[in-house]
């Protein structure tokens, strides 16, 4: 079966709620924070970081490509766009935006900003400066940010914007549009099951 190596709230949320869109069976090995510490643990992700997975002969170690795996692997496949269907590029633009642009300003206000008022006053701008590219797409009303259906781009932006609320007022600062499509995604039953609410 489809091992998940998580920690807590972590990016391991994304690939967790990306099996419960898909119904694929998943066990979830829960490792002590910090990941890299665990024994054995550098052996699967060399990285030390989670989430990963491994499926019989697969090893996947980025939250984005498991997601994507999952649901070609497990699902119909619609989690993603083929290159062949309209939108591919905004989709894994906005994919990859929620990863690499969007989190990482919530890790510098996390792990930095206690250390230094720049940093947490850059971290705030940046979030909402980076808020904005969202607040734009969104505003037009659609329900999901791309393709109009649910794709790995909403998993992991609205993972993000969930963990956002654990990080000092980062949470608050969601402009309407953007609060109202985090509140959409948490509404999800695949979102509650995965995040242990249902
Ligand atoms: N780009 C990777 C990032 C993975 C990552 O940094 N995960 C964090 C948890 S959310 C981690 O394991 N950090 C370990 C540490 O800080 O020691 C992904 O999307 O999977």
């Amino acid at each position: 079966m489809l091992k998940v190596y998580a920690s807590g709230a972590a990016r391991s949320q994304r690939v967790k709620w990306a099996c419960e869109e898909v119904g694929a069976p998943y066990q979830v090995v829960e490792l002590e924070w910090p990941p890299m510490a665990n024994p054995g643990y550098l052996e699967i992700n060399p990285a030390g970081t989670v989430p990963a997975i491994v499926d019989g002969a697969v090893t996947l170690t980025e939250s984005l490509a498991i997601c994507e795996y999952v649901s070609r692997t497990y699902g119909d496949g619609s989690l993603v766009l083929n290159r062949d269907e309209t939108g591919y590029y905004e989709y894994l633009e906005l994919a990859q935006f929620g990863e690499g642009t969007l989190q990482p300003t919530l890790a510098w206000a996390r792990r930095f900003a206690p250390y230094s008022k720049e940093i947490a006053d850059h971290a705030r701008d940046a979030w909402v400066t980076r808020l904005g590219f969202l607040e734009q797409r969104l505003d037009d009303g659609r329900a999901f940010v791309t393709a109009g259906r649910l794709t790995v781009a909403d998993i992991t932006i609205g993972f993000t914007l969930t963990l956002a609320s654990h990080i000092g007022r980062m949470g608050e600062l969601l402009p309407p549009v953007v609060a109202d499509y985090r509140d959409r995604l948490r509404a999800r039953p695949a979102y509650k099951r995965a995040y242990g609410l249902a």
